[in-house]
């Protein structure tokens, strides 16, 4: 059978090197990686070709390319987009949209679909007040869809781009022969805490930074209150959703957007169990108040029905699962500990 071609953007980023890694290792794939960044060592053998830049301007090299899937995960995270929100209303929006637009060209010209993989997020959801997050628990995908953030107003605009695209652009969906469109589906991603890679630039950030520091013997001062909680995710569990809802047939999917979930956490509960794994872990905590409010307009949980009904989703690793399997076996190797 021959390889599917594959181009994975934001390739160097955490969840760009865990993908790289898990496409190769299911073999099938000749993987096309783009990134601002040279290809790091853990993906370098690899990838086929590497497209080195700015993905905004880069978009149209790729027109010459016959991708089956597009994992589009390039991105500007939360914290830093409120920093830079034009900026990231470039990369996020105007980079969705123009790899949307080759996506729906090709599928439509060459009479076959291209599979469009989009990683949206928790980001997604916006709660008014810290006593609505508490009172909603565990919400599902159509509901608190009123971001705080620059970066999840793009997500959800993105998500919203995606659907277009690929049910109506042209509005020659109701012809009688409606035009081949592209086939869109996004996974709106907890926190991911990788044993491998750290995050930057994100909000969600404090989880996989205390965990790190107390590995590495660093004090760390956690910027949200020990009370904040939210979900996460270990890394191997979020590139297993994106290889299983790329895999899912058509048919069995009946929503373009899915939550996923695997555990929801305290901040207090991440230093407690980095203090128990690594005895004497300085881990102090300093509320931001910028990024307090943005992981405060959070969801505590997210209800992933929706994604075990239709696609068979079901993450690997629970909360002592991901620490007791993955994490710190991992960890313990990387730094010696
Ligand atoms: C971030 O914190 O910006 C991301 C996310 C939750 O999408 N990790």
């Amino acid at each position: 059978m021959s390889e599917k071609l594959v181009l994975v953007t934001g390739a160097c980023g955490e969840i760009g090197q865990a993908l790289v890694q898990g496409l190769a290792q299911k073999g099938g794939y000749r993987i096309v990686t783009s990134d601002l960044m040279p290809p790091p060592d853990s993906i370098k053998s690899l990838t086929a070709e590497h497209v080195q830049g700015d993905l905004v301007y880069k978009i149209k090299t790729f027109y010459d390319y016959d991708f089956d899937i597009i994992f589009h995960l390039a991105a500007s995270l939360s914290s830093k987009a409120e920093v830079a929100t034009e900026e990231a209303h470039r990369i996020n929006v105007e980079g969705t949209m123009g790899l949307l637009m080759l996506a729906a060209y090709r599928s439509e010209k060459y009479n076959k679909p291209v599979k469009f993989l989009f990683p949206s997020s928790i980001a997604a959801y916006g709660m008014a007040s810290l006593e609505e997050k508490i009172a909603a628990g565990c919400v599902k995908e159509d509901e608190y869809n009123a971001p705080h953030t620059m970066y999840g107003c793009n997500k959800l605009y993105c998500e919203k781009l995606g659907m277009y695209y690929s049910r109506y652009f042209g509005q020659r969906h109701l012809d009688d022969k409606p035009p081949v469109m592209l086939d869109f589906r996004a996974i709106r991603f907890p926190g991911l805490v990788s044993a491998f890679t750290l995050p930057s630039a994100g909000t969600s950030d404090y989880g996989p930074e205390i965990l790190h520091a107390a590995a590495q013997g660093k004090p760390y001062s956690c910027f949200v209150r020990e009370d904040t909680k939210i979900s996460f995710m270990a890394m191997p569990d979020a590139i297993k959703s994106l290889l299983m809802i790329t895999d899912a047939t058509r048919e069995k999917l009946s929503h373009t957007v899915y939550n996923i979930a695997a555990f929801a956490i305290t901040a207090g509960e991440f230093r407690d169990r980095a203090v128990k794994a690594f005895p004497g872990a300085q881990i102090t905590f300093e509320p931001n108040s910028r990024r307090q409010g943005i992981v405060d307009s959070w969801p505590e949980d997210v209800n992933d029905s929706l994604a075990r009904a239709e696609w068979g989703w079901k993450p690997d690793y629970d909360v002592d699962r991901f620490f007791n399997d993955y994490f710190l076996p991992e960890i313990r190797k990387r730094y010696n500990r």
